[in-house]
């Protein structure tokens, strides 16, 4: 059965509150900004809700910058680069003024350069209290090995205690106990950090219970 005839059927107060659930979440922006890092990086100051880099430093890993060789789209993209084992090369960004009860995703896309990989690819979502204290983290720990030289979509989601008020999105690539060289390099592009309202998903299984009473 299509979706209208549902509606027909559930007549129009149900099909008017499927309508909306699925209006506002076609409406839900990307928070995040340059989310395609077509724009510089900041990388000397932590600027709020802009990509900071960050690295281990040094020779082998210095902060991470944007390059040119085939993005996901655009013009450019993340480059993370390793030289050594007990190194890391990431990027963050802050979202600040977010909604306790919500769930929020972070997504990117991601691969290696087609050399060898050894390590750990990180994303997580900081959850950040009033007093700029972390309260807890959503986070994934892949191994490098998930990564190819074709570009894959990453996603990690989690739902902002009720002490968040800030979160910080992080993307990284760290060589912490790796067992061979540590070098690697990693691309990111094009990511997206959405929110999932708590009450826009109890309206939508509110419309869709009422739907299926209804029918
Ligand atoms: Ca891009």
């Amino acid at each position: 059965m299509s979706s209208m005839s549902k509606c027909l059927k559930g007549g129009m107060v149900a099909c008017g509150i499927a309508a909306m659930s699925f209006t506002a979440m076609d409406a839900q922006a990307n928070l995040l900004n340059n989310p395609g890092f077509e724009a510089e990086l900041q990388p000397f100051v932590s600027v709020d809700e802009e990509w900071n880099a960050f690295s281990s430093g040094g020779a082998t890993a210095p902060l991470p910058d944007r390059n040119t060789v085939a993005p996901h789209s655009g013009l450019q993209h993340l480059e993370l680069v390793t030289g050594a084992v007990n190194e890391f090369s990431g990027a963050f960004q802050w979202e600040r003024g977010i909604t306790a009860g919500d769930e929020y995703t972070f997504s990117f896309w991601a691969r290696g350069d087609g050399n060898a990989l050894e390590g750990v690819l990180e994303y997580r979502i900081e959850w950040i209290t009033l007093f700029g204290g972390e309260d807890s983290r959503s986070f994934i720990n892949d191994p490098s090995s998930v990564l190819t030289n074709e570009y894959q979509l990453f996603t990690v989601s989690g739902i902002a205690p009720a002490a968040a008020v800030d979160l910080k999105a992080t993307v990284a690539f760290a060589t912490f106990n790796a067992s061979g060289t540590g070098t690697g390099t990693v691309y990111v592009d094009d990511t997206s950090l959405v929110p999932e309202p708590a009450s826009m998903a109890l309206l939508t299984m509110g419309g869709l219970a009422l739907l299926r009473r209804r029918n």
